[in-house]
């Protein structure tokens, strides 16, 4: 072999290489990435849904929205006393009477939140440390949710960045799409990271089996039959239906319990209870199988706790803080 032979093997060897290396780098940079990507839309339509179908009305979730859908009380069992407390709306001392007046002790009972824990009252913070203070539990309110969203943002970029006053949060395609200067944002800006994490586990359901019973904010949509599908907008708003569509408001249809309860006796199993707030126009509302308990606190009416186990109920008197 020539030393010029020699040399030209040299090169083609490098050659091949350098052209192997280049594979292997297109391949990196094209594969690596495509993998990463479906990877992270198969943990996104497992983690965010479990098979979630939304019904036709509904529109995105927010990404801000940090939900948890169901959660299972079963463990509550063994508590001797089950309470649910309609719509505190802020008013914190009003929330420390009614645990005053019925001996509540959470080492042997149990304290459940309706939703809209906060908004329009006066002191937004007070209830959620007096709430996670005394260990009682809750689900999200329509205005807890608007909370949320904007926290879960300030959380993110800051509160700096919640501006111009005209802008929306960048939420995507929602039902309720909120401006910067939404009071809702003030109210998120004066909450600590401890207050939002306690808001923000309260889940769309309670499911408490061993009651045959949930707890809700608004209502549920009687024509889904696995309530874990339900829209969480509807499951914040809903107060009747109109033609087959939940609304928020309760002029134009029918009472959404009036349905849910001819579906529910409708059925061989037996009827599931629902526990609800939101109303304060029907205020208490105690009917066979449904039970809204927003009793107006905040508009000067009374609060509500009911033991779900006995249905006994008691109230307590509230200033008003909002008309
Ligand atoms: C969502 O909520 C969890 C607590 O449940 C919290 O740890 C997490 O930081 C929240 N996400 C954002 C983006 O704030
Ligand atoms: C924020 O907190 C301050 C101090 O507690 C209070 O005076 C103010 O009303 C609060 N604002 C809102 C929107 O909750
Ligand atoms: C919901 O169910 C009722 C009967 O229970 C039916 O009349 C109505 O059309 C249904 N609506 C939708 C949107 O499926
Ligand atoms: C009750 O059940 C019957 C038979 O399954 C069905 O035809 C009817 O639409 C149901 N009514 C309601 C209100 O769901
Ligand atoms: C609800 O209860 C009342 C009596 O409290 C009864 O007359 C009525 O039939 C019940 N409704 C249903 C759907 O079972
Ligand atoms: C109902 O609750 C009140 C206190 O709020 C209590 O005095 C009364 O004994 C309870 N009644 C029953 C039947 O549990
Ligand atoms: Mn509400």
């Amino acid at each position: 072999m020539t030393a010029a032979l020699g040399n030209r093997f040299k090169s083609r060897r490098w050659l091949y290489t350098g052209i192997a290396f280049a594979v292997v780098a297109v391949l990196i940079v094209i594969i690596v990435p495509a993998a990463v990507v479906t990877t992270r839309k198969k943990q996104h339509s497992s983690s965010s849904s479990n098979n979630y179908s939304p019904p036709p009305y509904a529109k995105a979730e927010s990404k801000y929205s940090n939900l948890t859908r169901v959660q299972n009380l079963d463990h509550l069992s063994s508590k001797e006393r089950i309470f649910v407390v309609g719509d505190v709306h802020g008013c914190a001392n009003e929330l420390a009477q009614i645990v005053d007046k019925v001996q509540y002790n959470q080492d042997t009972d149990a304290m459940i939140l309706a939703g809209d824990l906060i908004s329009k009252g006066y002191d937004n913070p007070g209830v959620l440390r007096l709430a996670k203070a005394q260990g009682m539990y809750c689900v999200r309110g329509n205005h807890d949710d608007y909370v949320i969203r904007f926290k879960t943002f300030e959380n993110e970029y800051g509160a700096s960045r919640m501006a111009p006053d005209k802008a929306y949060l960048p939420e995507g395609d929602v039902v309720d799409p909120m401006k910067f200067k939404d009071e809702h944002a003030d109210i998120a800006k004066n909450l600590t990271r401890e207050d939002y994490d306690y808001l923000v586990q309260c889940p769309m359901v309670i499911d408490l089996p061993f009651l045959n019973a949930r707890v809700v904010h608004g209502g549920l949509d009687p024509n889904i039959s696995d309530f874990a599908q339900n829209d969480p907008h509807t499951v914040f708003n809903i107060r009747d239906i109109d033609q087959g569509i939940p609304t928020r408001d309760n002029e134009d249809g029918t009472h959404w319990t009036d349905i849910y309860t001819n579906v529910q006796f409708n059925k061989t199993d037996e009827p599931v209870k629902i526990y609800y707030g939101h109303d304060a126009s029907r205020s208490l509302d105690l009917e066979n199988i449904t039970f809204g308990l927003d009793s107006r606190c905040v508009y000067g009416g009374s609060l509500t706790a009911m033991d779900i186990k006995t249905h006994n109920y008691t109230q307590v008197k509230c200033e008003k803080y909002a008309s």
